[in-house]
């Protein structure tokens, strides 16, 4: 059982552990894909910047979001792999398509994470507009694409650290 009073280090992007070990799945939806790819993007740049290899990061691409579980699912059934990252962007339009695609998929997600013990990353944009979409592919609200791999590192090295 923990007993010490865990000393919470902030983390951001320059203070992070060592990806060189770490393999890395991303699943990423070509629906918006003016969006979709810039995430992908920041996601890589960001895995390979902090140490990840090349040959160690596999890429699907599919169709949309909603087959991003499938997709991230397959992926990980191929490859060994220590986290997997899903991006898509779901831009709300005059029906409820958003809200089906977003809980399916978040669920899915979610499903995935527990039956399998490995963390699938939720890095999927769900803006009102396609100018709050940009904002956060690149623009003022940074590249959630580059906050995905963050997250992925840190979470692989959780799981490392618990075998
Ligand atoms: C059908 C659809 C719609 C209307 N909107 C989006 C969207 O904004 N973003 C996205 O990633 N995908 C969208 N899709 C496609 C679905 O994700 C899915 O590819 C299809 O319903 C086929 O399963």
């Amino acid at each position: 059982m923990a007993s010490a009073r865990k000393n919470l280090s902030s983390y951001d992007e320059n203070n992070l552990p060592d990806a060189a070990p770490m393999s890395f799945g991303i699943a990423v939806a070509d629906w918006n894909e003016d969006i979709t790819h810039a995430l992908y993007e920041g996601c890589y740049e960001t895995l390979v910047k902090h140490g990840a290899q090349a040959e160690n990061i596999h890429t699907v691409q599919v169709p949309g979001t909603f087959e991003l579980p499938t997709a991230a699912r397959l992926l990980a059934s191929r490859e060994k792999l220590d986290a997997i990252v899903c991006l898509g962007c779901v831009i709300k339009g005059e029906t409820q398509h958003d809200e089906y695609i977003n809980n399916a998929v978040s669920q899915g997600l979610v499903n995935l994470s527990i039956a399998t013990g490995k963390p699938y990353i939720f890095g999927v944009l769900t803006p009102n507009t396609h100018e709050q979409a940009l904002d956060r592919a690149g623009g003022k609200h940074g590249n959630k694409g580059v906050e995905a791999a963050v997250t992925a590192i840190r979470m692989a090295a959780l799981y490392r650290s618990n075998k």
